[in-house]
């Protein structure tokens, strides 16, 4: 039969399950477009900039049903494109990348968007094809959905070449799509192992990543029978409920919020799952972990590399953790005698407390914000945060009630995030709430993107931290430079971009707005209206993960270097 390499692409793409492509047009792939136009299934989303794209893309993927995926231009599309491919790819987050191609039977060199895409994006995908022929198209698109799909998942690159995808070529059939392979298997005898150590532990820990992320309800059980406090990553805030009373918060050590610095104290066995222990949820690798740890993980590369594992399994967690549950309650566990439930109860609500009792002058207290938000959103709401102070005040003081209800930059730790993160995640939920959590500088960022959910009569809410700074790095200036070298931003008028994108408005300058403009935000969303919301936010207490991540940097300075860094701080408070 004779095809464009387009049809064929979008025949391929249907068949995996896509339901929404992202990207802007160009000359390489506007019969793609046009293609993924009269689909049923597929709805091509034009974005302002690709690095928005792949940030909706990943957010597709973090809380829908089916796979991001991108159709952008080669070269200039790619490269914009990179920084949320890169961001999911350390988070292993799958993704589908189709770019256009240059021409490659035309002769000549130099032609339009002409670069080698396989090299500069091999660092920051799982893999890439180049498609060579028309009969390769399908195939192809089958097996980079697999690749994105099984083992850790993440983003796999295709470069449909311009007279592939706009010509029409024979191929013999259109092979339908067979199902994903199945995950390997796990060693069950490891399972049994770890299920011993966990009932002898005098005090389980439970450490959650995103790799655990379909695993709540059996998590939930495995922590009540061991009467383990639960600690999650950063990316993992949604993998274990935020109101269950055996939560404690991220990460486990001085830089993690009280309850989880005290619930984990006595902890001599530690179960981590999902997680790689990587540099934001460790305090910058100042976690401690007991000699005990089991540590379970799709990837094996993850195992021994900053703690040591007493049992290491490798497999899908959605397979490791049920076996994992039902080996425990063989054993018949007694659980910890330790009263871990109020322990986290008290601090939680100490912490809570110290953060509300703190003046915040004419400016919004961010515990006062996040404690009314909480109160007015649904459990099921999707949380996006973006990359900043206002990040781990989220993580601090926002509860998550249930999986995949959070999502932001982690360890690639792209700022921009947020807005774009937001339209991907209501455009994948579209009768769920979302709003977006954004500080001022990330913000000007993709902060036009907002055009993609006005165009597209989405109801969401993006909450802008206003603090005319870049804080996160800003407070990390503040002592060893007494300093804010380029970290102060230049005046900025939310209202004036809302009005520009076509957005609705709300100010929320002082505490006696709080409630009011969460609840105007909110109705204005409800009215499938896209609002952004301007918080005069006060950052003047920090948070424990700044505190502890900052001392814990210093730390691992040579002795030289510390002096060197303390006596300047010292000189420059005296002198100024
Ligand atoms: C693309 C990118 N550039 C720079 C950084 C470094 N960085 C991390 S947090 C941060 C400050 C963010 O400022 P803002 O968005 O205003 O958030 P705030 O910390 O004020 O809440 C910066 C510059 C980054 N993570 N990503
Ligand atoms: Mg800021």
């Amino acid at each position: 039969m004779k095809k464009t390499g387009a049809q064929l692409a979008t025949f391929a793409l249907e068949q995996i399950g896509v339901t929404r492509t992202f990207g802007i047009p160009g000359v390489h792939n506007t019969e793609l477009y046009d293609e993924l136009n009269k689909s049923k299934q597929i709805t091509p989303t034009l974005v302002t900039h690709e690095m928005g794209a792949a940030f909706m893309a990943d957010a597709m993927s973090r809380t829908g049903d089916s796979i991001g995926t991108l159709a952008i231009v080669p070269a200039a599309g790619a490269t914009h494109a990179a920084s949320g491919i890169g961001e999911a790819y350390l988070a292993g987050i799958p993704m589908l990348i189709i770019s256009g191609g240059i021409h490659t039977e035309s002769g000549h060199h130099y032609q339009l968007h002409d670069m080698d895409h396989h090299t500069l994006l091999s660092p920051i995908t799982k893999g890439s094809f180049h498609i060579r022929s028309h009969a390769e198209v399908i195939p192809t698109l089958y097996a980079a959905y697999q690749l994105a799909m099984r083992g850790e998942p993440g983003p796999v690159f295709v470069e449909l070449p311009y007279n592939i995808g706009n010509f029409i070529g024979e191929v013999e059939s259109m092979p339908t799509f067979q199902g994903l392979e199945p995950q390997p298997r796990f060693d069950q005898t490891l399972v049994e192992q770890a299920a011993q150590l966990l009932v002898n532990a005098k005090q389980a820990g439970l450490y959650i990543g995103w790799g655990a992320v379909a695993c709540e309800k059996e998590l939930v059980e495995l922590a009540e029978l061991l009467n383990a406090p639960v600690a999650t990553t950063l990316q993992g805030l949604s993998s274990f409920p935020g109101n269950h009373p055996l939560h404690t918060g991220m990460g486990v050590g001085a830089y993690a919020v009280p309850a989880s610095e005290k619930a984990f104290a006595q902890c001599d066995v530690m179960l981590a799952i999902g997680a790689r222990f990587g540099e934001i949820p460790t305090g910058s690798f100042s976690m401690k972990v007991p000699e005990n740890l089991i540590h379970v993980d799709i990837n094996p590369a993850v195992f021994n590399t900053n703690y040591p594992a007493k049992v290491a399994i490798e497999g899908d967690a959605e397979k490791v953790v049920p076996a994992l549950l039902e080996a425990v309650k063989r054993l018949s566990p007694q659980g910890s005698q330790a009263d871990v439930r109020a322990v986290i109860a008290k601090e939680k609500q100490a912490y809570r407390d110290e953060w509300l009792a703190h003046d915040s002058g004419d400016r919004v207290n961010p515990a006062m914000f996040f404690n009314a938000l909480r109160e007015q959103v649904s459990d099921d709401t999707i949380v996006v945060a973006d990359d900043g102070n206002h990040t781990y005040l989220v993580a601090e003081l926002m509860p998550i009630h249930g999986a995949r209800r959070y999502i932001s930059p982690t360890d690639f730790n792209a700022m921009g995030y947020c807005v774009p993160g937001v339209i991907g995640a209501k455009l994948a939920n579209p009768d769920t709430p979302v709003v977006g959590v954004v500080g001022d500088g990330a913000l000007l960022m993709t902060g036009m993107e907002m055009i993609t959910a006005v165009r597209n009569n989405l109801g969401v809410v993006v909450f802008v931290f206003s603090d005319g700074e870049l804080s996160q790095i800003a407070q990390a200036q503040d002592i060893p430079y007494n300093r804010k070298t380029c970290t102060v931003l230049h005046d900025f008028k939310v209202e004036g971009l809302a009005d520009a994108v076509g957005a609705e408005f709300v100010a929320i300058n002082s505490a006696s707005d709080i409630n009011a403009g969460i609840k105007q935000a909110l109705e204005l969303a409800a009215q499938d209206k896209a609002a952004y919301v301007d918080v005069r936010v006060d950052y003047s207490k920090r948070t424990r993960f700044t505190k502890g991540i900052i001392k814990a940097s210093l730390k691992r300075f040579a002795l030289k270097d510390q002096v060197r860094i303390v006596s300047r701080a010292v000189v420059r408070k005296v002198t100024g």
